[in-house]
């Protein structure tokens, strides 16, 4: 039952990468610049591939804006492949002059073989074009849309990278001092794996860097919060309304995500109540929490303190030293498909991950709040949160 609808299209090395945004109400200030932000912050981070030399990701917004404002229409985004230039031949939409040879070794850990006896495919190239995480580009894309709308809610959003392999970056950051730009945020932007220990980064950095001279791949854990969310997002009273199963779909729906938690979610089952309970007080006339235990989100409604949730992303399954496979032509053991690809993309999944939680959270505003345009939308919300002084 979602409100903002949105959905993607486009294979890694086909021509383009498509996102459609359908339900952000009129009268947005959007400018490409607004989005080619995020899509640049997306293709940073150390231990990316040789494909982000190639590709320099730009959105040309194709429908839904005019003059720099949204009409309330689908809004359509295209981002141009350029290694599609590379791919002439074995892309593309036209029936081949020559069949490209066929990937059939499907790599562990990837979508190849499900997908291969799933969709009927003889070619693994079919399947892991679109299973490729270059799809994220236009979830990045539809994110930077929300995160305006957002914006005009006085709601941000950021993330940041709490381990990479098993170094940890041990910094303790208050969501309310890195959020919005300024201090600590900024310094996240600059460092070249989105952490603020630069001992911890040196360290990351240095794994990375063995790892790919191993052929290996390496994951993490990401964190993203969001601050300035208004009580109330999300509902209680049927299990698809609830917020923390709707962010945990979107979250886990990221290319390698395999666990999230929202606040202190693993570690809260160790504790007794007590320990784990944020107790309530009165703080200038409004109600607030010493501590931020359940990330934001009781009974899968916003509380109003920030939002935290964090992923697990696996190592990414193309190996230059492939695990053991079977192929598919010929039914014999063989070594699994190897791609160009990253030895580690997760300060990338957290842009990615930014832009989940930005859609996700955009919807809940639009579902309580409606509104065609942005001023019916924003004179709701301000109706809301008169509602909300004395309560
Ligand atoms: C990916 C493999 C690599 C990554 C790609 C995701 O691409 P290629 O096979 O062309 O080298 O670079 O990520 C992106 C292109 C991107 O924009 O994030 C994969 O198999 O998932």
């Amino acid at each position: 039952m979602s409100h903002l609808r949105w959905s993607t299209a486009g294979e890694s090395h086909g021509p383009s990468i498509l996102a459609l945004l359908d339900g952000v109400p009129a009268g947005l200030p959007l400018l490409a610049s607004d989005v080619d932000r995020d899509l640049a912050r997306r293709q940073r981070g150390y231990g990316r591939g040789g494909r982000m030399k190639i590709e320099h990701d730009v959105v040309r917004i194709e429908a839904g804006v005019r003059g720099g404002e949204t009409l309330g229409s689908p809004i359509a985004m295209r981002i141009e492949n350029r290694d599609f230039a590379n791919w002439q031949g074995r892309m593309g939409a036209d029936p081949f002059t020559t069949v490209p040879d066929p990937v059939t070794t499907p790599r562990p850990g990837h979508a190849d073989l499900a997908g291969a006896l799933k969709f009927d495919r003889s070619d693994l190239r079919d399947v892991l074009e679109r299973a490729s995480a270059r799809e994220t580009a236009a979830r990045v894309a539809a994110g930077a849309v929300a995160r305006r709308l957002l914006a005009a809610c006085g709601i941000s959003v950021r993330s940041r990278v709490l381990s990479i392999g098993t170094v940890r970056d041990r910094s303790v950051l208050d969501p309310l001092e890195w959020v919005p730009e300024g201090g600590a945020g900024d310094r996240l932007e600059a460092s070249s794996l989105r952490v603020l220990d630069e001992a911890a980064e040196e360290a990351m950095r240095a794994e990375i860097l063995a790892t790919a001279h191993a052929g290996d791949t390496l994951g993490g854990v990401l964190e993203v919060v969001a601050v300035g969310v208004v009580t109330g997002l999300g509902s209680y009273t049927q299990w698809d309304r609830r917020l923390d199963g709707r962010l945990a779909q979107a979250a886990m729906s990221v290319q390698a995500i395999k666990a999230v938690e929202i606040g202190e979610g693993w570690s809260s089952a160790l504790e007794r109540g007590s320990a784990v309970h944020d107790s309530i007080g009165l703080y200038d006339g409004r109600y607030a929490r010493g501590t931020n235990r359940a990330g934001g989100l009781e009974g899968g409604v916003t509380n109003g303190e920030p939002l935290v949730l964090r992923a697990a992303m696996k190592p990414l399954a193309t190996l230059r030293r492939p695990l053991g496979s079977v192929d598919m032509s010929t039914h014999t053991s063989a070594p699994a498909n190897t791609e160009r690809s990253d030895v580690c993309a997760v300060p990338a999944a957290g842009v990615v991950l930014e832009a989940m939680v930005c859609l996700t959270l955009a919807d809940a505003l639009v579902e309580k709040f409606s509104g065609d345009s942005l001023r019916e939308f924003l004179r709701n919300l301000a109706g809301y949160r008169e509602q909300l002084v004395g309560r």
